[in-house]
């Protein structure tokens, strides 16, 4: 890989989101994802170039040390955190439709539920694997999710839940999104679901963690 890209690389693998970020320790005063990304732009690198060749493998290297139990929570925040500096200067150009994403991928926390530690990190490992990313937020209805997925109807859906009492809702909601678009592919996570219960509600794909539901997404559909 290109020196500028391993330097990025390494910084959201590392979390190191910029110069003045005191996080990690070992890379104190050094520059970050932020000035990597910014630096990288005016050599002309291209975005996707930049997305696919440093921060896609990088959140993917990120994603499979979580799944392996080798960092935890607030590693990978700091990478997503890292992976959302060096994004902010890739978005323009993704926005102009200058440069492509995988597909649209709408997420939600269901109704009833305001955990949204956990949505937050798949959205951003989602959107760190290339994806277009619409977080409708925490207590989110079926009419939310089917008026969303009316503006994009080619978008994968996910829904998370933390309480065994509003994973009841995905069932509602999973049903309602499958009665107007049957085609339409659900994803479900979250604490208390389980591969049983996502079965037994008709979504199609239930992911433990965040790496799962993005390994899904680019191997089935993106
Ligand atoms: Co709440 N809470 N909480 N809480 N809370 C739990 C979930 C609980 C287990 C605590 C306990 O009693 N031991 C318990 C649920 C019990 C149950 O239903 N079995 C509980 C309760 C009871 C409640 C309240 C009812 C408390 C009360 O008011 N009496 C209340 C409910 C509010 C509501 O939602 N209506 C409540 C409120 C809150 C806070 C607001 C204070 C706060 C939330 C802040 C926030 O999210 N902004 C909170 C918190 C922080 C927790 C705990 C401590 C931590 C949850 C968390 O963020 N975990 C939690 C206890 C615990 O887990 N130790 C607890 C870290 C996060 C990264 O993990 O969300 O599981 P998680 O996400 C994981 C995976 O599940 C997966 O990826 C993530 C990374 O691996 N994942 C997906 C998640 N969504 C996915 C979607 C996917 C794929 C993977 O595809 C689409």
């Amino acid at each position: 890989m290109n020196e500028i890209l391993l330097q990025l690389a390494k910084c959201v693998e590392a979390g190191k989101i910029n110069r003045i970020s005191p996080y990690p320790p070992g890379m104190k005063d050094q520059d970050g994802a932020d000035e990597i990304t910014r630096k990288a732009l005016e050599l002309n690198y291209k975005p996707d170039e930049i997305l696919e060749g440093a921060l896609i493998p990088a959140m993917s290297v990120v994603g499979n040390r979580f799944s392996r139990k080798e960092i935890f929570v607030p590693q990978m925040l700091m990478s997503a955190k890292a992976m959302s500096a060096a994004m902010v200067h890739l978005k323009p150009f993704f926005q102009s439709g200058e440069t492509k994403r995988r597909g649209t991928f709408i997420i939600g926390t269901v109704t009833g539920d305001l955990h949204d530690i956990g949505k937050n990190l798949v959205a951003m490992m989602v959107e760190g694997g290339g994806w277009e990313v619409i977080d409708l937020g925490v207590d989110v209805s079926s009419e939310k999710f089917i008026k969303a997925i009316d503006e994009r109807p080619h978008a994968v859906v996910g829904l998370s839940a933390l309480l065994t009492t509003t994973m009841e809702n995905m069932r509602k909601i999973t049903s309602d999104i499958k009665a107007k678009y049957s085609t339409t592919t659900v994803l479900v996570g979250g604490a208390p679901v389980t591969q049983d219960y996502c079965t037994k509600i008709g979504a199609d794909f239930y992911s433990p963690d965040p790496q799962g539901a993005v390994n899904y997404l680019n191997t089935h559909r993106g």
